[in-house]
């Protein structure tokens, strides 16, 4: 098989200082603007990437302005296939806010956008920092799955410590060459720090059970066992009110 060139171009969005010029930096070192980008705002760098015979060669914006939308903004989704919605885990407006992120991404890029990515920045910080806890995001991510049909990847990580970066891009690599119908024969990786709101979605809540078909046989089987002993325990106390009468 003759290997196949890949262009994706990814584009990160949130709300100022949650982390999305350090995810880019990290994983693909410093950007560059010129002139054009400067004007809507917006940097990028790219990054070739080999999976199995496929190259792929990532361009990957940032934001930089944060006003609110703007028509030059369409330049920065134009083309895009995939999409990292970041929030910062200390606060909880920026993940609501993400609401806005992904309807002006939507809208910028034509509804090109085929993935959609959560980000959970900054988890490198203490636990007591951390206003925005994982049940939390999943939660907001399920409600956004539901309202949009939109499927979402959740990913937690850090710029400054790397913690599922490279991860996250991996995942998203394999992501768009299944969406572009690519057999990989490598499985792709669900690394602890990724998830699939889609699955997520088909887990029990808590308070509920899970339970296979199997077991619930199994389950009724001891039911019906039980209703037996009701029914003679019923009987035997019939008889012994009969004998007291
Ligand atoms: P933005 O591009 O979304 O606006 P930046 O955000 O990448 O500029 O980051 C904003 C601030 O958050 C920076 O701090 C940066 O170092 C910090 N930051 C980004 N990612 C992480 C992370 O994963 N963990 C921690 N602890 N900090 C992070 P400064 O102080 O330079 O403003
Ligand atoms: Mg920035």
């Amino acid at each position: 098989m003759t290997g196949k060139k890949w262009n994706f171009k990814i584009v990160l969005a949130g709300d100022g200082a949650v982390g999305k010029t350090s995810i880019r930096e990290r994983y693909m070192g410093k950007g560059f603007s010129g002139d054009y980008l400067k004007t809507i705002g917006a940097d990028f760098a790219s990054k070739k990437v080999k999976l199995e015979d496929n190259e792929i060669t990532f361009q990957i914006w940032d934001l930089a302005g944060q006003d609110s939308y703007s028509a030059v903004r369409s330049t920065f989704y134009k083309g895009a296939i995939a999409a990292l919605l970041v929030f910062d885990i200390q606060d909880q407006q920026t993940m609501t806010n993400l609401r806005t992120w992904l309807e002006e991404s939507i809208e910028g890029s034509n509804s090109g956008i085929l993935v959609y990515f959560v980000i959970a920045n900054k988890i490198d910080l203490p636990s007591e920092n951390r206003r925005v806890s994982q049940k939390m995001a999943l939660e907001f991510c399920q409600r956004l799955m539901t309202e949009t049909g939109i499927n979402f990847y959740y990913s937690e990580t850090s710029a400054l410590t790397g913690q599922n970066i490279q991860e996250t891009f991996d995942f998203l690599a394999y992501t768009l060459l299944e969406a572009n119908n690519v057999k990989i024969t490598k499985k792709k990786d669900l690394t602890p720090g990724i998830i699939d709101i889609k699955e997520s979605m088909m887990e029990p809540s808590s308070g509920e059970v899970a339970v296979s078909a199997e077991e619930f046989k199994k389950l009724v089987k001891k039911v019906e066992k039980l209703e037996g002993k009701i029914e003679t325990i019923q009987a035997i106390l019939k008889q012994l009110v009969q004998k007291v009468k």
